[in-house]
């Protein structure tokens, strides 16, 4: 039996059911790939932040970075960034600005409410211009779930002299989100809508895409994964993204020994 008869034959009975999505799933991805060249043309005529998480997924009690990045599309020399994170769920250990472009803080980077990182300061004469590190923060994975860092204030004041702002368009990544599995790579989540099971509001979701463990990602394993799509007990998310999308099946296809 080749992999294509075996898949046929496991997403047989599910076809019918789907069809609609798949009908569906070109046109929408058309639209995504158009409104995100659009944004991307807006975005080099606009000042903007984004932060980067270095991993998707990490587990607990693993250290990660956040980095935060500035782009001004004219010249800087003050901004205020502000990063809420997920106090319960990450401890934030330090605030690096070693590389920072950032060389008079107003106030040593600080936290605020417990919950929000504070980046406020400047440089000297007319700033800066293009993409900068602004600062590195260092964390570490408290508890498991899907924890969401985003950047809830960006303020940049304009280095001609006149302290004018800057208007701070959208990059589109002021917020980021990773996965804090448990050893055994899973972690409990709300389940996204659509996919509650019964009175089931809590479900356990997998990152591993050896689903049986057994040290090799075969049809044993995507055939669990399509399982689980149909009755929604259990999410896995190999993407990082908190959900179980027609993504999560691509990669588990792509790890797959058989290619
Ligand atoms: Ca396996
Ligand atoms: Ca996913």
């Amino acid at each position: 039996m080749t992999l294509r008869e075996a898949l046929k034959r496991i997403f047989w009975p599910y076809r019918r059911h789907k069809s609609r999505t798949v009908r569906y799933a070109f046109p929408l991805l058309f639209l995504a790939s158009a409104l995100l060249a659009a944004n991307a043309i807006d975005t080099q005529n606009e000042s903007y932040v984004y932060i980067q998480s270095d991993a998707s997924s990490v587990q607990e009690n693993d250290t990660f970075e956040i980095r935060v990045f500035a782009y001004a599309n004219e010249p800087v020399n003050a901004v205020d960034i502000q990063l809420a994170f997920p106090p319960d769920q990450v401890e934030v250990t330090g605030i690096d600005i070693g590389q920072s472009v950032i060389t008079l803080w107003t106030e040593e980077p600080y936290i605020e409410n417990g919950s929000t990182v504070v980046l406020r300061g400047g440089t000297f004469r007319k700033g800066f211009k293009g993409e900068h590190l602004i600062a590195v923060i260092n964390a570490r994975a408290k508890e498991s779930g899907l924890a969401s860092f985003e950047v809830t204030n960006s303020t940049f004041l304009a280095g001609d002299g006149t302290g004018a702002e800057v208007t701070v368009g959208s990059s589109g990544r002021e917020k980021t989100k990773l996965v804090i599995a448990n050893a055994d790579g899973s972690y409990s989540a709300v389940a996204p809508a659509g996919q509650e099971s019964g009175l089931e509001a809590s479900v356990t979701v997998r990152i591993v895409p050896d689903i049986d463990g057994d040290g090799q990602v075969t049809l044993a394993d995507i055939s669990r994964f399509i399982t689980a799509w149909r009755n929604k007990t259990e999410i896995y998310d190999f993407s990082g993204d908190g959900e179980m999308t027609f993504r999560d099946f691509a990669i588990i296809l792509a790890k797959s020994f058989m290619r």
